[in-house]
């Protein structure tokens, strides 16, 4: 039994009774709410979110809203990715930095019209990062975060549960793009989405009180395709290459270190925030690289993880930023965000809780 006590400060997610009933077990903090993470069967989540239709609880996944004639500028301020050709409908995942070009986190932008944008932020509090900016450039925007919250479906079987429950027209949805629509009266958003890189949809709830609704109606849709509750999946993510924000990443952190300088664009307006700092650290050349990291040994590696030291010729090099045993690789796998001399190919030890352990660096995403 999972036993939570709310404050007005750790707010439940639309779907926590749910969540519950379902049988969650294990939760972790992200954006001041509770996220599950796991239903008590690690193994068979993973595996049906490889193979068939994972249910997620993803109300962690908040929304900050920039609304009013200079949204538009206000949102490009915020991101160095170029958003001057972002349709009306569609979604763009975007890093945002601070001056020094350090990541601070990297939502996903919906352009619901020309004045007015969603951050469906990771975890930092980008409300607060979004006003005072708007308040220092003299902006007329309204930010506030709306009565939204996302549920995912994810796996190779989740568009066939969507379409079972919206109509087939969900199956040309693009990625990233996303409608405005009702599910049985409620109202929600649907786009092509989520954090895995095994397809699939997230719906982004419009009204807090019909959670369980929502949640039960794909539960029940979902039985034919065998869904199943399940989270944001470590193995999976690591196995893919996605970045996790804040947990791969330091106070020290560009994009370019972390695999996301695709997603910069250095010939942005100078006064986006941190653009000026990522031309100086490109030109200047990059110091650490993010690298997939095979530990060896066959026992797989205890749930929970902290930063550990990665040593190459008796030298620290970096840190290991997480480590999860992946069922498909049937090894102990990482990121290692490391000196940019150390390549992969290479072996190197890190120290670990229960001792040092070698593995060897390789490139992402694993598969
Ligand atoms: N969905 C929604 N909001 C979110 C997340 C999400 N907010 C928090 C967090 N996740 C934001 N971080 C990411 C990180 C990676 C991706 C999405 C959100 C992602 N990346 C793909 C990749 O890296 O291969 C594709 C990026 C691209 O090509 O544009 O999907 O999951 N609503």
């Amino acid at each position: 039994m999972f036993s939570f006590s709310p404050t007005a400060r750790v707010r439940p997610s639309p779907f926590f009774e749910a969540t519950v009933a379902e049988g969650m077990v294990a939760g972790n903090v992200y954006n001041r709410m509770i996220m599950p993470t796991s239903y008590g069967d690690p193994e068979a989540e993973y595996w049906r979110l490889i193979n068939g239709v994972s249910q997620w609880d993803v109300g962690v996944e908040r929304q900050v809203q920039i609304k009013g004639p200079d949204a538009a500028r206000l949102v490009q301020i915020l991101s160095v990715r170029d958003l001057s050709k972002c349709k009306v409908g569609q979604g763009k995942y975007v890093p945002l930095c601070n001056r020094r070009g350090t990541i601070i986190n990297d939502p996903i932008l919906l352009k619901h019209a020309d004045d007015l944008f969603w951050f469906s932020i990771a975890d930092s509090d980008m409300w607060l990062w979004a006003g005072a900016i708007a308040m220092e450039r003299g902006l007329n925007v309204e930010i506030c975060e709306p009565d939204v919250s996302p549920m995912a479906l994810q796996g190779p079987k989740a568009e066939d549960v969507v379409a079972h429950v919206m109509g087939d027209w969900v199956r040309s949805l693009k990625y990233f793009w996303f409608q405005e629509t009702e599910i049985a009266g409620i109202p929600v958003a649907l786009q092509r989405s989520g954090w895995s890189k095994q397809g699939g949809f997230e719906i982004y709830l419009k009204d807090g009180s019909k959670g369980t609704q929502l949640w039960n109606i794909f539960k029940e849709a979902g039985q034919p395709w065998d869904i199943g509750p399940g989270a944001p999946a470590t193995a999976e993510r690591v196995e893919s290459g996605l970045v996790s924000v804040g947990g791969d990443t330091d106070d020290a952190t560009n994009p370019f270190e972390v695999r996301l300088g695709q997603y910069v664009d250095l010939d942005v307006p100078d006064d986006v925030i941190g653009i000026q700092a990522l031309r100086k650290i490109k030109a200047g050349g990059i110091k650490r690289h993010q690298l997939g990291l095979i530990l060896d040994g066959d026992t797989p590696a205890p749930m929970g993880f902290q930063l550990e030291d990665i040593f190459y010729g008796g030298v620290c090099v970096g840190k290991m930023t997480n480590c999860m045993w992946s069922p498909r690789m049937k090894a102990n796998i990482g990121y290692a965000l490391i000196d940019i001399s150390v390549q992969a190919g290479q072996s190197v030890s890190v120290q670990r809780a229960s001792g040092a352990v070698s593995g060897r660096l390789r490139e992402l995403p694993f598969l």
